[in-house]
């Protein structure tokens, strides 16, 4: 529905739209095609826009702010190959179910059969990682077009959606501003589902609740420890998990592990395992004569509730039909902070460092890769803290998160766990933390490789230093300098090689409001 209000153009009326249904909050990497949404930006109030200087932080610093937020951002893509550019953040927001609204520029109407040199097929490339794509055929559609993707991208647990903005329709009259249509409700799961899941976990096997999506938010966990307490099930999470809230009053729950063979022998003694907003659990990658699926062939999967599902009226149902009501729940963590770790970098010690430090309530950003695979323990007593996982595995993910993350959670401190090869792919995210002055505090685990890649190597081919193919998996030769790199972008940045001077650098990042990187060479 549209209301007519006052003469305005379809940029102008998309951004009223897009306001007067919430979304407030726009990471822009605008080009001439998109000139006319540039230009209503000075006669629309409510709309904040943030400069990111390559569409992947964009992309990234929108998933980072739904997680969140729980609500859309919008982004600002030049074209097809702006949007291009911020397709591997797409990806790894769709997988992790975050919802953004992509405004795409695309030529005027009539230009684009000129094939003029940005002409390409924008839509595409917007289906590679949307759910919902389409093309304004004209500046009156804008508006409503508009309202139909913020729905599209509020749909549970929260979608992709690319509107395509052909100039013409940007800069010619436009009707006025439309209110979105209502948003799907998260599935109520049913009765037969709830009882599946009560029989496989009364079963008397052993057996698993294994939680994904918002089933490790802490209401929802705290669900799942009555569960656990009545039945005596194992508690599992994913490995990707898109907001994780733990620490101390919190259920823990086990998450599986990266690497193969340990996840296979974590799953190796379950018979039964029941999913809550998970997918039946599968290795990131194929191997020879290892499996795909992780648990035994002989395991029993029972699915209670989709990601997309109401989560955490699935868990209610399920604890009064286990009889769970009146329990406490299982595996709450106590308030445990270790002490402060001394000598070299070791990932024990960081962790530890964490586990000392992390500040209540803030939120954790990990893309530490190979480094943070020590950190959940001694981490896990901390003060509460949500923890944000790279979820589609496409990396470059941690820097524009915590940016997306930060805006959308300003009375907050964001922490980022970054592997230095990772930091690499998006880091002028660095740049437009230091323009918005966030409160974000980064380490980059500056190991001088992709270490993880060198275990995947060392596994299936013998270990020659010298080789070409360790060659390519090393960044020492230059070394990058961190400091000088944060410091250009705009950021305090310091350098570490042991615990005693992270923990004394850590301390002094927290103290101060503003990002602060500390590279931390091992
Ligand atoms: C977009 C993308 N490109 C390449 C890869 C392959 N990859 C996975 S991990 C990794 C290296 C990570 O290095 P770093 O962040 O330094 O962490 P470390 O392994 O040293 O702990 C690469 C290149 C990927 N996952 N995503």
């Amino acid at each position: 529905m549209t209301t007519n209000l006052i003469p305005m153009n379809g940029a102008e009326s998309l951004i009223r739209t897009l306001v007067a249904n919430g979304v407030d909050t726009c990471f822009a990497n605008p080009g001439t095609s998109e000139m006319h949404f540039v230009a209503a930006l000075d006669k629309v109030n409510g709309m904040r826009c943030v400069l990111c200087l390559f569409e992947g932080v964009a992309t990234g610093a929108a998933d980072g702010y739904y997680r969140m937020a729980e609500r859309p951002a919008a982004t600002l893509l030049h074209l097809g190959p702006g949007l291009a550019n911020g397709l591997a953040n797409l990806h790894n927001a769709k997988k992790a179910g975050s919802g953004i609204v992509n405004i795409v520029g695309e030529h005027a109407s009539y230009h684009i059969r000129c094939n003029a040199p940005l002409t390409a097929d924008i839509e595409g490339i917007a289906r590679a990682a949307s759910h919902w794509v389409r093309t304004s055929a004209s500046s009156k559609a804008v508006a409503s077009d508009g309202a139909d993707a913020i729905a599209a991208a509020s749909a549970p647990p929260g979608h992709i959606a690319t509107l395509i903005l052909p100039a013409d329709t940007a800069w010619e009259p436009a009707d006025g501003v439309a209110r979105a249509p209502a948003v799907a409700r998260r599935r109520a799961v049913s009765d037969q589902s709830v009882e599946a899941a009560a029989k496989a976990l009364t079963a008397g096997r052993p057996v698993a609740l294994l939680l994904g999506g918002a089933a490790v938010r802490e209401g929802s966990l705290y669900l799942a420890g009555q569960i656990a307490a009545a039945t005596g099930c194992t508690l599992l999470s994913e490995f990707g998990l898109s907001r994780l809230q733990r620490g101390a009053g919190r259920v823990r729950t086990r998450r599986i592990p990266y690497p193969i063979d340990a996840a296979v022998a974590l799953l190796k003694e379950f018979k039964s395992l029941v999913l809550v907003g998970a997918k039946t659990p599968v290795g990131f990658f194929a191997y020879p004569s290892k499996p795909s699926f992780l648990m035994p062939n002989t395991c029993q999967v029972t699915e209670l509730a989709t990601i997309e599902d109401d989560i955490a009226g699935a868990l209610e149902a399920l604890v009064d039909r286990v009889g769970a009501r009146s329990l406490a729940p299982v595996g709450v963590a106590p308030l445990a902070r270790p002490g402060l770790p001394s000598g070299r970098i070791t990932a024990e010690g960081i962790g530890a460092m964490l586990g000392a430090l992390l500040p209540e309530n803030s939120i954790v950003v990990d893309e530490a890769i190979s480094t943070g695979r020590g950190l959940d323990s001694p981490t896990a007593g901390a003060p509460p803290h949500d923890w944000l996982n790279i979820v589609g595995g496409s990396i470059g993910f941690g820097l524009p998160a915590a940016t997306g993350a930060a805006i959308a959670s300003p009375d907050r401190t964001v922490v980022v766990l970054e592997g230095d090869g990772s930091a690499m792919y998006t880091l002028q995210a660095l740049w437009t933390m230091a323009r918005e002055k966030l409160n974000i505090k980064i380490l980059v685990f500056a190991n001088r490789g992709y270490q993880i890649l060198k275990g995947e190597l060392a596994n299936i081919s013998p270990a020659q230093p010298e080789g070409k193919a360790s060659g390519i998996l090393t960044l020492d030769n230059p070394a990058l300098d961190w400091v000088a790199i944060a410091k250009g972008h705009g950021v305090a940045a310091s350098s570490v090689d042991d615990l005693d001077s992270l923990a004394s650098e850590f301390r002094r990042a927290l103290a101060r409001h503003g990002p602060h990187l500390i590279e931390v060479v091992s």
